[in-house]
């Protein structure tokens, strides 16, 4: 069993135990242990086997046992005991939005509902919105949580997706019948969640057969849906879905380009096509009218790449984040496609947490492991005071913390490396700061967020932003929604006023890398970027592999048409030095 399994069952543990009514301490070391072990730095095979693991920080004897029993064996009897005392149905409701392991409990007690079905029935007949502590707000809210889930059901999140199909891409490549392979569709966009990955390879006829026998027999297939000789789908271990097509070399370029979709752009390029007399589809191109099909002599127009299509139609290349028929067709026409921002001009990275917050790292180590990738700089911002349960700084803590970043930053300059000190402030319900000017002052930047009060009203939440955003000690605002992806949807905020503010007082707009939040959404840059506005990559990282983050965010970047320039995190440290602090000087 890999670390990341091992963290996913401890992380369930503590779920069923909240479930079961445990007391929240247990619950809670359940979890804790969940995100150290994930976030772990060192083997945790060697710390099993030379008797360590019980040495970190909240992993006391009886976990010790269980991770053990897990690595050891792949199992854990005391896991499989506490799922089958629970009712499956049980389990799953607490995957509604907003529907808590507390609220299950009493629903199962009271009114014998152990099932999402049996739920949403006793929502519409009234008998939730009759027990204690619901009411009808309550039932309604239950009812529309329900909703959510069956939309957001068969999709996963972009780094679960991602991590699939590296390992699916590496075996497809390594097999001595491809010739080229790629991922495609949604993944190979770079969008925010996934329904299903699709794979693509090209190879000679004859052996598409041993490709989709080694496809379904891969590690992490649990079902085949369908083998056949051009095209499988397997289900993956995690509920993903992966289709592999096999075509020949020639038609490799076109079925790469449609199944890289995304649908609305074929249908604009396969138009554009039209126009010139072609028809365009996932073999190749033909005169109007007669179209290609898999057994064709080939394309009217050969075409060897991608970017030979486009040219065909007389396009400039079109990036994958950016095809989503959103203006990227008429902008390729014209020549005025951006030149879009990449991981390697990355140079250094804002937002993230430490063990004086609710990190796991000390902010020295995740400095060096910013130094590792090749950054020049990296910013921390911790939680502020109202983050209690994230331990946030208390107000006597900041000199110390502040002078614990100086003494870092002293130390690392020899090695040309900056730490800058920041803190991720939250904008309480009236939008004044958690903390006061004075004390934020102290910091080369601030962060705003909202951490909660989601349920305000849209014109009272985007007012409360505002006045945030108008404190001249507020350098970036952070998540603008706080959206959690397949599974909270954002507050009710007017982004387009929020936007402009941010324009009006020169604040930067946070894009936080963390895969559940991507957020600002890609849709929105374009207009950021137009008033003016600034981006921050920020991976949020709570562990030295959240940094990794930091890539996904890149790729939400290139879909919102950002530029090197206009992503401040991509500057030399001088750069966004003075960027930062210019605004609190005016
Ligand atoms: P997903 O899987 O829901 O995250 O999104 P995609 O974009 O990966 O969609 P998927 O897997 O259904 O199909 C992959 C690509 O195949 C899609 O992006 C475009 C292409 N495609 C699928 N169905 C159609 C269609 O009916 N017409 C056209 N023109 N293209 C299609
Ligand atoms: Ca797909
Ligand atoms: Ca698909
Ligand atoms: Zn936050």
């Amino acid at each position: 069993m890999d670390k990341a399994k091992v963290a996913e069952i401890l992380d369930e543990i503590g779920t069923l135990l909240d479930l079961k009514g445990e007391n929240p301490f247990k619950v809670r070391a359940y979890h804790n242990a969940a995100r150290l072990i994930s976030g772990l730095q060192q083997d945790l095979g060697e710390l099993i086997e030379t008797g360590r693991l019980g040495e970190l920080k909240g992993i006391g004897e009886a976990l010790t046992e269980k991770i053990t029993e897990l690595w050891k064996t792949d199992r854990l009897k005391y896991y499989d005991d506490l799922k089958a005392s629970l009712p499956r149905g049980l389990v799953e409701m607490i995957a509604i939005p907003g529907f808590g392991p507390k609220r299950a409990q009493i629903v199962y007690r009271k009114l014998k509902v152990d099932s999402i079905e049996k739920l949403e029935a006793a929502c519409r007949d009234g008998r939730v919105a009759a027990l204690d502590g619901f009411g009808e707000k309550s039932q309604e809210k239950i009812l529309q949580g329900i909703e959510q889930l069956r939309k957001f059901a068969g999709r996963h999140h972009y780094h679960k997706a991602y991590a699939a199909a590296q390992a699916i891409l590496e075996a497809l490549r390594a097999h001595p019948a491809t010739i080229r392979c790629e991922a495609a569709g949604s993944l190979r966009r770079c969008r925010e969640t996934i329904g299903d990955l699709d794979f693509l390879v090209s190879a000679k006829q004859k052996n598409a057969p041993a490709l989709m026998e080694m496809f379904v027999k891969l590690p992490g297939v649990i079902a085949i849906n369908a083998q056949g000789e051009t095209k499988s789908s397997v289900v993956l271990d995690g509920g993903i879905q992966a289709d592999l097509r096999v075509v020949s070399d020639a038609q490799f370029p076109f079925a790469l380009a449609y199944f890289t979709g995304s649908k609305e752009h074929n249908i604009a390029l396969r138009g554009r096509a039209l126009k010139r007399g072609l028809s365009l589809n996932e073999y190749g191109f033909s005169k109007a009218g007669q179209e290609q099909t898999a057994r064709d002599k080939g394309s009217v127009i050969k075409c060897r790449t991608e970017e030979e299509i486009y040219d065909a139609l007389e396009l400039d290349y079109i990036p994958p984040e950016l095809r989503e028929d959103m203006g990227e067709i008429e902008a390729a026409e014209e020549g005025q496609l951006p030149k879009l921002v990449e991981k390697e001009h990355l140079k250094g990275t804002l937002h993230n947490h430490s063990t004086w917050s609710d990190g796991i790292e000390t902010i020295e180590a995740m400095a060096n492991a910013a130094l590792d990738l090749g950054l020049d700089y990296y910013g921390t911002g911790d939680h502020s005071k109202s983050q209690f349960q994230a331990r946030g700084i208390k107000e006597d803590q900041i000199p110390d913390h502040i002078a614990e970043i100086s003494k870092l930053d002293e130390k690392f300059r020899k090695k040309g490396f900056r730490i800058f000190a920041g803190i991720e402030c939250d904008i309480l319900e009236d939008g004044s700061l958690d903390y006061p000017d004075k004390l934020l002052s102290e910091f080369d930047f601030v962060v705003a967020s909202v951490h909660r009060g989601f349920t305000q009203d849209e014109k009272t939440t985007t007012a409360r932003i505002i006045k945030a955003l108008s404190n001249p000690h507020v350098t970036m605002l952070g998540h603008p929604t706080g959206r959690l992806l397949l599974s909270r949807e954002p507050y009710a905020v007017d982004l387009r006023a929020v936007i402009e503010a941010c324009a009006r007082y020169g604040v930067i707009i946070e894009l936080n890398a963390h895969p559940w939040r991507l957020d600002l959404d890609w849709r929105w840059w374009k207009f950021a970027k137009e008033l003016g506005v600034k981006c921050a990559i920020n991976p949020d990282a709570h562990s030295i592999p959240d940094l990794q983050y930091l890539a996904i965010g890149v790729g939400i970047a290139r879909k919102g048409w950002l530029t090197r320039d206009d992503v401040v995190n991509c500057w030399p440290a001088v750069r966004v030095e003075a960027a930062l602090r210019r605004r609190r000087k005016s």
